[in-house]
Protein backbone atom coordinates (compact mmCIF):
# COMPACT_ATOMS: atom_id res chain seq x y z
CA UNK A 1 0.00 0.00 0.00
CA UNK A 2 1.58 3.29 -0.71
CA UNK A 3 1.15 6.27 2.09
CA UNK A 4 -2.04 7.83 0.62
CA UNK A 5 -4.04 4.26 0.93
CA UNK A 6 -2.91 3.73 4.31
CA UNK A 7 -4.15 7.52 5.55
CA UNK A 8 -7.39 6.71 4.05
CA UNK A 9 -8.39 4.42 6.84
CA UNK A 10 -8.75 5.95 9.94
CA UNK A 11 -5.98 5.64 13.17
CA UNK A 12 -6.36 3.00 15.64
CA UNK A 13 -3.86 4.59 18.23
CA UNK A 14 -1.47 7.18 16.46
CA UNK A 15 -3.24 10.71 16.14
CA UNK A 16 -3.00 11.24 12.70
CA UNK A 17 -0.49 14.24 13.24
CA UNK A 18 1.60 11.42 14.55
CA UNK A 19 1.40 9.27 11.20
CA UNK A 20 1.80 12.28 8.97
CA UNK A 21 5.00 12.94 11.12
CA UNK A 22 6.03 9.01 10.02
CA UNK A 23 5.23 9.26 6.31
CA UNK A 24 6.50 12.66 5.76
CA UNK A 25 10.14 12.52 7.96
CA UNK A 26 10.38 7.87 7.61
CA UNK A 27 10.50 7.89 11.71
CA UNK A 28 8.68 8.97 14.52
CA UNK A 29 9.62 8.08 18.23
CA UNK A 30 6.29 8.46 21.17
CA UNK A 31 6.28 7.93 24.46
CA UNK A 32 2.97 6.53 26.22
CA UNK A 33 1.68 4.32 23.95
CA UNK A 34 2.69 1.20 25.53
CA UNK A 35 1.07 -0.22 28.52
CA UNK A 36 2.85 -0.74 31.59
CA UNK A 37 1.82 -4.29 32.35
CA UNK A 38 3.42 -5.17 29.12
CA UNK A 39 6.81 -2.83 29.77
CA UNK A 40 6.84 -4.57 33.07
CA UNK A 41 7.04 -8.24 31.53
CA UNK A 42 8.88 -7.51 28.55
CA UNK A 43 11.35 -6.17 30.84
CA UNK A 44 11.29 -9.32 33.20
CA UNK A 45 12.00 -11.10 30.21
CA UNK A 46 15.18 -9.45 29.27
CA UNK A 47 16.37 -9.61 32.89
CA UNK A 48 15.36 -13.50 32.76
CA UNK A 49 17.22 -13.60 29.44
CA UNK A 50 20.23 -11.62 30.31
CA UNK A 51 20.73 -14.16 33.74
CA UNK A 52 20.56 -16.87 31.42
CA UNK A 53 23.07 -15.68 29.15
CA UNK A 54 25.86 -15.69 32.29
CA UNK A 55 25.98 -19.52 31.24
CA UNK A 56 26.58 -18.88 27.38
CA UNK A 57 30.05 -18.66 26.37
CA UNK A 58 29.72 -18.47 22.49
CA UNK A 59 27.24 -16.19 20.29
CA UNK A 60 24.24 -18.83 19.55
CA UNK A 61 20.66 -19.27 17.82
CA UNK A 62 19.45 -17.62 21.11
CA UNK A 63 22.15 -14.77 22.03
CA UNK A 64 24.49 -12.51 19.96
CA UNK A 65 27.61 -12.45 22.23
CA UNK A 66 30.19 -9.12 22.57
CA UNK A 67 33.89 -10.29 23.04
CA UNK A 68 33.74 -9.59 26.39
CA UNK A 69 30.80 -11.43 27.35
CA UNK A 70 31.20 -13.43 31.03
CA UNK A 71 29.64 -14.81 33.38
CA UNK A 72 30.13 -11.76 35.52
CA UNK A 73 29.56 -9.57 33.14
CA UNK A 74 27.12 -10.24 30.79
CA UNK A 75 27.52 -8.59 26.94
CA UNK A 76 24.78 -9.54 24.91
CA UNK A 77 24.08 -7.47 22.31
CA UNK A 78 21.06 -8.99 20.53
CA UNK A 79 18.61 -11.74 21.40
CA UNK A 80 17.57 -13.13 18.47
CA UNK A 81 14.58 -13.68 17.03
CA UNK A 82 12.82 -12.29 20.02
CA UNK A 83 9.53 -13.86 18.91
CA UNK A 84 10.57 -17.54 19.35
CA UNK A 85 12.19 -17.01 22.78
CA UNK A 86 9.34 -16.84 24.88
CA UNK A 87 5.29 -16.83 23.58
CA UNK A 88 4.59 -13.63 25.36
CA UNK A 89 7.02 -11.68 23.12
CA UNK A 90 5.28 -13.21 20.10
CA UNK A 91 1.88 -12.18 22.06
CA UNK A 92 3.26 -8.65 22.10
CA UNK A 93 3.92 -8.31 18.63
CA UNK A 94 0.73 -10.59 17.27
CA UNK A 95 -1.84 -9.41 20.03
CA UNK A 96 -1.37 -6.33 21.28
CA UNK A 97 -1.48 -2.66 20.88
CA UNK A 98 1.68 -2.84 18.59
CA UNK A 99 0.03 -4.69 15.51
CA UNK A 100 -2.21 -1.70 15.81
CA UNK A 101 0.34 1.10 15.50
CA UNK A 102 1.87 -1.08 12.97
CA UNK A 103 -1.41 -1.04 11.22
CA UNK A 104 -1.32 2.97 11.47
CA UNK A 105 1.68 2.95 9.76
CA UNK A 106 1.34 -0.06 7.44
CA UNK A 107 -2.18 -0.52 6.79
CA UNK A 108 -5.45 -2.78 8.03
CA UNK A 109 -3.57 -5.95 6.65
CA UNK A 110 -0.16 -6.30 8.74
CA UNK A 111 2.23 -8.88 7.89
CA UNK A 112 4.75 -10.05 10.62
CA UNK A 113 8.56 -9.99 9.58
CA UNK A 114 10.98 -10.17 12.00
CA UNK A 115 12.12 -9.54 15.58
CA UNK A 116 15.23 -8.72 17.84
CA UNK A 117 16.06 -7.38 21.27
CA UNK A 118 19.26 -4.93 20.87
CA UNK A 119 21.22 -4.04 24.09
CA UNK A 120 23.99 -1.14 24.36
CA UNK A 121 26.12 -1.74 27.25
CA UNK A 122 27.76 1.41 29.04
CA UNK A 123 32.13 1.51 28.22
CA UNK A 124 31.65 -1.03 25.52
CA UNK A 125 32.00 2.09 23.03
CA UNK A 126 30.00 0.08 20.57
CA UNK A 127 28.01 2.18 17.48
CA UNK A 128 25.86 1.22 14.86
CA UNK A 129 26.94 2.67 11.63
CA UNK A 130 24.69 4.71 9.49
CA UNK A 131 22.31 1.97 7.48
CA UNK A 132 18.80 1.37 6.03
CA UNK A 133 16.95 -1.57 6.90
CA UNK A 134 15.47 -2.76 3.19
CA UNK A 135 18.77 -3.81 1.93
CA UNK A 136 19.25 -6.46 4.01
CA UNK A 137 15.76 -7.77 3.68
CA UNK A 138 14.54 -6.20 0.33
CA UNK A 139 10.33 -6.40 -0.45
CA UNK A 140 8.21 -5.60 -3.37
CA UNK A 141 7.14 -2.55 -1.80
CA UNK A 142 9.00 0.17 1.21
CA UNK A 143 5.82 -0.31 3.71
CA UNK A 144 8.41 -2.52 5.86
CA UNK A 145 8.73 -0.80 9.07
CA UNK A 146 10.64 -1.33 12.16
CA UNK A 147 8.76 -0.65 15.76
CA UNK A 148 11.15 -0.13 19.14
CA UNK A 149 9.83 0.12 22.61
CA UNK A 150 12.63 1.57 24.78
CA UNK A 151 12.79 -0.51 27.80
CA UNK A 152 14.16 2.00 29.68
CA UNK A 153 14.88 5.49 29.37
CA UNK A 154 16.93 6.78 26.72
CA UNK A 155 18.38 9.96 26.34
CA UNK A 156 20.48 11.10 24.49
CA UNK A 157 23.34 9.95 25.92
CA UNK A 158 22.92 6.58 26.11
CA UNK A 159 22.87 5.64 22.13
CA UNK A 160 19.51 6.26 21.00
CA UNK A 161 18.31 5.59 17.24
CA UNK A 162 18.98 8.51 15.16
CA UNK A 163 17.49 9.26 12.02
CA UNK A 164 18.17 11.73 8.97
CA UNK A 165 14.59 13.12 8.21
CA UNK A 166 13.28 12.47 4.19
CA UNK A 167 15.80 9.95 3.79
CA UNK A 168 13.28 7.40 3.10
CA UNK A 169 12.26 9.49 -0.18
CA UNK A 170 16.13 9.37 -1.20
CA UNK A 171 18.10 6.07 -2.69
CA UNK A 172 18.35 3.00 -1.28
CA UNK A 173 22.47 2.51 -0.80
CA UNK A 174 24.11 -0.25 -1.69
CA UNK A 175 25.61 -2.15 1.50
CA UNK A 176 28.57 -3.92 0.07
CA UNK A 177 32.44 -2.87 0.01
CA UNK A 178 34.35 -2.48 -3.27
CA UNK A 179 34.60 -6.08 -3.35
CA UNK A 180 31.30 -7.41 -3.46
CA UNK A 181 31.34 -8.17 0.76
CA UNK A 182 28.26 -7.66 2.50
CA UNK A 183 28.79 -4.73 5.07
CA UNK A 184 25.83 -3.91 6.74
CA UNK A 185 26.27 0.25 6.36
CA UNK A 186 26.56 2.68 3.73
CA UNK A 187 29.67 3.34 1.79
CA UNK A 188 31.74 6.91 2.97
CA UNK A 189 30.84 8.33 -0.18
CA UNK A 190 27.51 7.81 0.00
CA UNK A 191 27.19 9.60 3.65
CA UNK A 192 28.60 12.64 1.85
CA UNK A 193 25.34 12.71 0.42
CA UNK A 194 23.25 12.41 3.51
CA UNK A 195 22.60 15.35 5.72
CA UNK A 196 23.89 14.54 8.73
CA UNK A 197 23.58 17.66 10.48
CA UNK A 198 19.94 17.19 10.29
CA UNK A 199 19.57 14.06 12.08
CA UNK A 200 17.21 13.42 14.69
CA UNK A 201 17.80 10.83 17.89
CA UNK A 202 14.98 9.31 19.19
CA UNK A 203 14.92 9.87 22.84
CA UNK A 204 12.37 9.02 25.31
CA UNK A 205 11.15 7.87 28.49
CA UNK A 206 10.98 3.98 29.12
CA UNK A 207 8.37 2.53 26.65
CA UNK A 208 8.76 4.86 24.17
CA UNK A 209 7.61 3.44 20.95
CA UNK A 210 9.54 4.46 17.83
CA UNK A 211 9.28 3.77 14.43
CA UNK A 212 11.63 3.74 11.43
CA UNK A 213 10.66 3.31 8.08
CA UNK A 214 13.15 0.93 6.10
CA UNK A 215 14.46 3.08 3.58
CA UNK A 216 15.16 5.75 6.43
CA UNK A 217 18.84 6.22 6.82
CA UNK A 218 19.59 5.49 10.94
CA UNK A 219 22.90 4.86 13.25
CA UNK A 220 23.18 5.06 17.20
CA UNK A 221 26.29 6.17 18.90
CA UNK A 222 28.03 5.03 21.66
CA UNK A 223 26.14 4.50 25.43
CA UNK A 224 28.26 6.85 27.15
CA UNK A 225 25.96 5.95 30.50
CA UNK A 226 26.64 3.43 33.09
CA UNK A 227 23.24 1.86 31.88
CA UNK A 228 22.62 -0.45 29.73
CA UNK A 229 19.94 0.59 26.91
CA UNK A 230 17.78 -2.52 25.86
CA UNK A 231 15.52 -2.10 22.25
CA UNK A 232 13.23 -4.36 21.59
CA UNK A 233 12.40 -4.26 17.84
CA UNK A 234 9.75 -5.85 15.70
CA UNK A 235 9.68 -5.44 11.82
CA UNK A 236 6.16 -5.52 10.00
CA UNK A 237 4.81 -4.97 6.60
CA UNK A 238 1.36 -4.60 4.76
CA UNK A 239 0.26 -7.57 3.24
CA UNK A 240 0.95 -6.82 -0.05
CA UNK A 241 4.49 -6.35 1.04
CA UNK A 242 6.33 -9.86 -0.55
CA UNK A 243 10.38 -10.44 0.20
CA UNK A 244 12.19 -11.37 -2.82
CA UNK A 245 14.97 -12.93 -1.40
CA UNK A 246 15.12 -15.30 1.79
CA UNK A 247 15.04 -13.23 5.41
CA UNK A 248 18.70 -13.22 7.25
CA UNK A 249 16.57 -13.56 10.75
CA UNK A 250 13.83 -15.50 9.99
CA UNK A 251 11.29 -16.37 12.88
CA UNK A 252 9.09 -19.09 12.93
CA UNK A 253 6.01 -16.45 12.80
CA UNK A 254 7.75 -14.99 10.12
CA UNK A 255 5.01 -13.96 7.44
CA UNK A 256 2.40 -14.49 9.67
CA UNK A 257 -0.99 -12.06 9.13
CA UNK A 258 -1.51 -10.19 12.45
CA UNK A 259 -4.04 -7.81 11.11
CA UNK A 260 -6.63 -8.03 8.81
CA UNK A 261 -6.40 -10.53 5.70
CA UNK A 262 -3.93 -11.64 3.49
CA UNK A 263 -3.49 -9.83 0.19
CA UNK A 264 -4.54 -10.89 -2.99
CA UNK A 265 -2.32 -9.07 -5.45
CA UNK A 266 1.26 -8.39 -4.45
CA UNK A 267 2.28 -4.42 -4.78
CA UNK A 268 5.41 -3.50 -6.35
CA UNK A 269 7.29 -0.78 -6.11
CA UNK A 270 9.33 0.26 -9.15
CA UNK A 271 12.19 2.17 -7.34
CA UNK A 272 15.45 -0.71 -7.28
CA UNK A 273 16.56 -2.11 -4.33
CA UNK A 274 20.19 -3.42 -4.32
CA UNK A 275 20.79 -7.38 -4.41
CA UNK A 276 21.71 -8.59 -0.93
CA UNK A 277 23.55 -11.95 -0.24
CA UNK A 278 21.21 -15.24 -0.40
CA UNK A 279 21.35 -15.27 3.53
CA UNK A 280 19.83 -18.69 3.20
CA UNK A 281 22.82 -20.06 1.61
CA UNK A 282 25.84 -17.68 3.38
CA UNK A 283 23.85 -17.33 6.87
CA UNK A 284 23.62 -13.97 8.48
CA UNK A 285 25.12 -13.43 12.06
CA UNK A 286 23.78 -9.47 13.37
CA UNK A 287 23.78 -6.41 11.95
CA UNK A 288 26.95 -6.03 14.69
CA UNK A 289 28.85 -9.25 13.22
CA UNK A 290 28.56 -7.37 9.65
CA UNK A 291 29.61 -3.63 10.56
CA UNK A 292 32.76 -5.64 12.26
CA UNK A 293 33.90 -7.97 9.76
CA UNK A 294 33.19 -10.75 12.50
CA UNK A 295 32.90 -14.22 10.63
O1 LIG B 1 20.35 -1.08 18.39
C1 LIG B 1 20.70 -0.09 17.75
O2 LIG B 1 21.22 0.87 18.28
C2 LIG B 1 20.49 0.01 16.25
C3 LIG B 1 19.80 -1.15 15.69
C4 LIG B 1 19.57 -1.08 14.23
O3 LIG B 1 19.60 -0.04 13.62
C5 LIG B 1 19.32 -2.33 13.54
O4 LIG B 1 19.39 -3.40 14.16
O5 LIG B 1 19.04 -2.26 12.30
Amino acid sequence: MTPEQILEYPARVLSEPQRRAYFETGFLAAPGLIPDAWLRRLNELSDAFLAESRGVVASNEVFDLGAEHSPQRPHVRRLRALVDRHPDFWGFAAESVLADIAADLVGPDVKFHSSKLNYKWPGSGEIVKWHQDIPAWPHTNYSPVTLGVYLDDVPGEQGPLTCIPGSHRGPIFVHHDDHGAWTGSIRDDDIARLDLGASVDLTGPAGTLIAINCRTAHASRANATERVRPVALFVYSSADAFPWMPAPTPTTHTGEIVRGVPAALAHLDPTPCPVPPDWSREGYGSIFTAQREED
